[in-house]
């Protein structure tokens, strides 16, 4: 892929091209925690997007992307977001680098990726990528976690996705073979080791994403905050969900109408999860990881209302399959993958299964992609 991004860069714009590549995520455990202040557990996958890049001398960028074979130009001082289009992602980021104060000049971009299904973040790669890549060409002295905030707030500038931090964290920080505990309240992490010994980890690919993801991740985000308010009168310092302990959820459940409280224990008792997951990781427990794995999914499902008759589907056949060491929806919801600990000798038979369950309900060749825990965003040489 770096090789054809490079290619495509010479034949449509001449110059060599400095390349940068940022990776997807998987996200072992910890859904919808991350703008509650709450702890995530993702790690970088191996597939990503890349990107091609060089100075141009004029006042325009000429950007192309190679998936939708399509070129966009913009007036590096003149632009807004155009609802639903590739190219926001690329804007919204020369924005965040120009409201920061670094003074940028039109430039060519090629980009292209091979993140084989929705679920994965690309558009976070994609944000991060050209983060990596216009900071080393302008040679701009910026962090990691600069490129990682500029991310979080091009999405919600120019995609409208209110969206938490974890993401483009585990775009830009990712580790090989290690997850990253992320604490979103410090915006600092731990990198914990994982070694899953005879098991893998597989995602499917339901192939569904249903109308209105995005605007029920926000209204999900809304129900969050207006929790909080309300608890204030009990609470009075808490300004997300991550200062209400877990123990207090009987507590919680007196003061909050029944709607806002489903949403609200979701969140409280998955940052919950995501500690006793790491810990169980430490302590190669993984049958105490795959249940955990397994609740998590049903608060997904029943009270923080994210799945779908696709995701549940999927993950409710797959707890009783052998081999199976934990099953969950992955990501915001409503489509995407499920994410799968599956011992490596039942790993054929589970596609089998799967794969013969799924066409048969919902007439859809689900896919099969196997992830391994990759390094984050770099420069290429
Ligand atoms: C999406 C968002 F972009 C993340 O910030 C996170 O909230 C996730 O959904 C759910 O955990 O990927």
């Amino acid at each position: 892929m770096k090789d054809k991004i490079a290619q495509s860069f010479e034949n449509l714009f001449g110059s060599s091209p400095i390349l940068a590549f940022a990776p997807g995520r998987i996200n072992l455990i910890g859904e919808h925690t991350d703008y509650q202040d709450g702890l995530v557990f993702p790690a970088a996958v191996a597939q990503g997007i890349w990107v091609a890049i060089q100075k141009n001398n004029l006042p325009t960028c000429r950007i192309y992307s190679e998936d939708y074979s399509e070129e966009f130009v913009f007036d590096i001082n003149s632009f807004s977001p155009k609802k639903g289009h590739w190219a926001n992602y690329t804007m919204g980021m020369v924005a965040q680098f120009q409201q920061a104060g670094y003074k940028l000049e039109g430039f060519d971009l090629v980009f292209g990726g091979n993140i084989p299904a929705s679920g994965l973040s690309s558009s976070a790669a994609l944000s991060v990528a050209v983060g990596t890549a216009l900071s080393a060409l302008f040679k701009l002295e910026i962090s990691q976690k600069s490129i990682v905030l500029y991310a979080q707030k091009s999405e919600h500038l120019f995609a409208g996705v209110k969206c938490g931090i974890m993401d483009p964290y585990a775009s830009a920080f990712g580790k090989a073979n290690h997850a990253l505990l992320l604490d979103c309240r410090t915006n600092k992490h731990i990198e914990v080791a994982v070694d899953f010994m005879s098991h893998s980890l597989l995602l499917v690919n339901s192939k569904v994403k249903h109308n209105l993801a995005d605007s029920a991740y926000n209204k999900r985000r809304e129900s969050c905050e207006e929790s909080v308010k309300i608890l204030q009168s009990i609470y009075p310092d808490a300004t997300t969900l991550r200062d209400i302990p877990v123990e207090d959820l009987a507590k919680v459940q007196q003061t909050l109408p029944n709607e806002l409280f489903l949403k609200a224990k979701h969140v409280i008792t998955e940052i919950e999860r995501v500690n006793l997951a790491s810990k169980a990781l430490n302590e190669s427990d993984l049958i105490s990881f795959g249940a955990l794995l397994k609740e998590s999914h049903k608060s997904l499902s029943k009270d923080f209302e994210v799945s779908c008759v696709e995701l549940d589907f999927l993950a409710e056949k797959s707890w009783k399959l052998p081999g199976v060491i934990g099953s969950r929806m992955m990501g915001g919801g409503f489509g995407g993958c499920t994410i799968n600990l599956i011992s490596n000798e039942s790993l054929e038979t589970f596609q089998t299964e799967i794969h013969t369950a799924y066409k048969e309900k919902f007439g859809i060749d689900a896919d099969f992609i196997p992830v391994t825990l990759s390094e984050g965003a770099r420069i290429l040489s």
